[in-house]
């Protein structure tokens, strides 16, 4: 933890919440009782959180990063795009609460016409996202995405997109290792394995995080409506309120699909991550109702046998 006199290593007391979103993690603001043993007392309340659904089979979210103003979202361009994946990063980005922006890195190893067409099929997965193509080679970039950062950032992609390259640059030290990729397919090999916070030069901090590989959405309904916005805004000329966009008359969705204005990619992407943010919904719903009834449940099973020993009584 950083307090006004420097980093302390301080201990929280057993987690008593039972949903892991609300334990500590970086970013977070806390109260400490100091002292020899300095202990974590409070947290303040969060004004975003970056949720994904935790690894496993638990429909538990599990909060990666706090307080984030801004979140930095990088892009090899030295690597094939992976559309879905961009959206799926952007919605998280955007159901924080934070600010996105994309980081398409790398510029000095792409090939300029490849990188145009990158930076061209980024435009339509992003809409209304700030995007800076970077380089830490050459430095390009580096001054619009330091201009962009301000309060807390963070840095989210995929391993070996050139996180902690980044933010090595604009940390303007070498603090954080970097791991070349693999040669046949540009994968990074999970340089980075813990979160690290770090003070900017020019004020704010930058968290650096690993390459996350399985990045499941939380009920993140709200991130995607940014993401798809232009989806959503045509669906406002569908014929029907609650049109699917599948075979309804007068269909604006699926107009704009035969026009070529809308990729059906896109529309396929939208319909998965909103079943799957639904999903962990549903699923964490149905965990808040069980965790509700306990109680209830203990009662029943009290009303049950009483009724078998009335029964008993006839
Ligand atoms: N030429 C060039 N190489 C870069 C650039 N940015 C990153 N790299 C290289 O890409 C590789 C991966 O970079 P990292 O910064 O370790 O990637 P990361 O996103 O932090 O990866 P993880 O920590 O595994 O999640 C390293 O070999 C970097 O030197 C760049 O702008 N230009
Ligand atoms: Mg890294
Ligand atoms: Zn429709």
């Amino acid at each position: 933890m950083i307090t006004e006199s420097g980093p302390v290593r301080a201990g929280s007391p057993a987690v008593s919440s039972p949903d892991p979103v609300s334990s500590p993690c970086t970013g977070d603001w806390a109260a400490l009782r100091t002292g020899s043993d300095p202990l974590l007392v409070a947290l303040l309340p969060r004004r975003s959180a970056i949720v994904r659904s935790a690894a496993g089979r638990s429909s538990h979210g599990q909060a990666l990063a706090a307080n984030i103003d801004i979140v930095v979202v990088a892009v090899s361009l030295a690597a094939p795009l992976n559309p879905g994946r961009i959206e799926r990063l952007l919605a998280l980005a955007w159901d924080s609460g934070a600010r996105p922006v994309l980081a398409l890195t790398k510029q000095d190893l792409a090939d300029p016409a490849d990188a145009d067409a990158a930076r061209a099929e980024v435009a339509t997965l992003a809409p209304g996202v700030d995007t800076v193509v970077t380089s830490a080679t050459t430095g390009a970039g580096l001054d619009v995405l330091t201009a962009l950062a301000h309060g807390t950032t963070v840095l989210l992609g995929p391993s070996g997109a050139g996180k902690s390259t980044l933010a090595n640059a604009l940390l303007g030290a070498e603090v954080l290792a970097t791991g070349a990729v693999r040669a046949q397919d540009g994968k990074g090999r999970h340089t980075t394995v813990h979160r690290e916070l770090l003070p900017l030069p020019g004020g704010g901090v930058l968290i650096d995080t690993p390459g996350l590989r399985g990045i499941g959405l939380q009920d993140a309904a709200d991130g995607l409506e940014q993401v798809f916005a232009e989806i959503e805004q045509l669906a406002e000329g569908c014929g029907f309120r609650d049109c699917g966009h599948d075979r309804e008359p007068g269909c604006a969705v699926q107009q704009a699909i035969h026009t070529g204005e809308l990729s059906e990619r896109r529309l396929a992407s939208y319909r998965k991550l909103l079943r799957e943010s639904d999903w962990a919904a549903s699923r964490s719903d149905a965990r808040n109702r069980a965790g509700r009834t306990d109680q209830q449940k203990s009662i029943t099973r009290h009303l049950r046998a009483t009724y078998r020993f009335r029964e008993r009584q006839q």
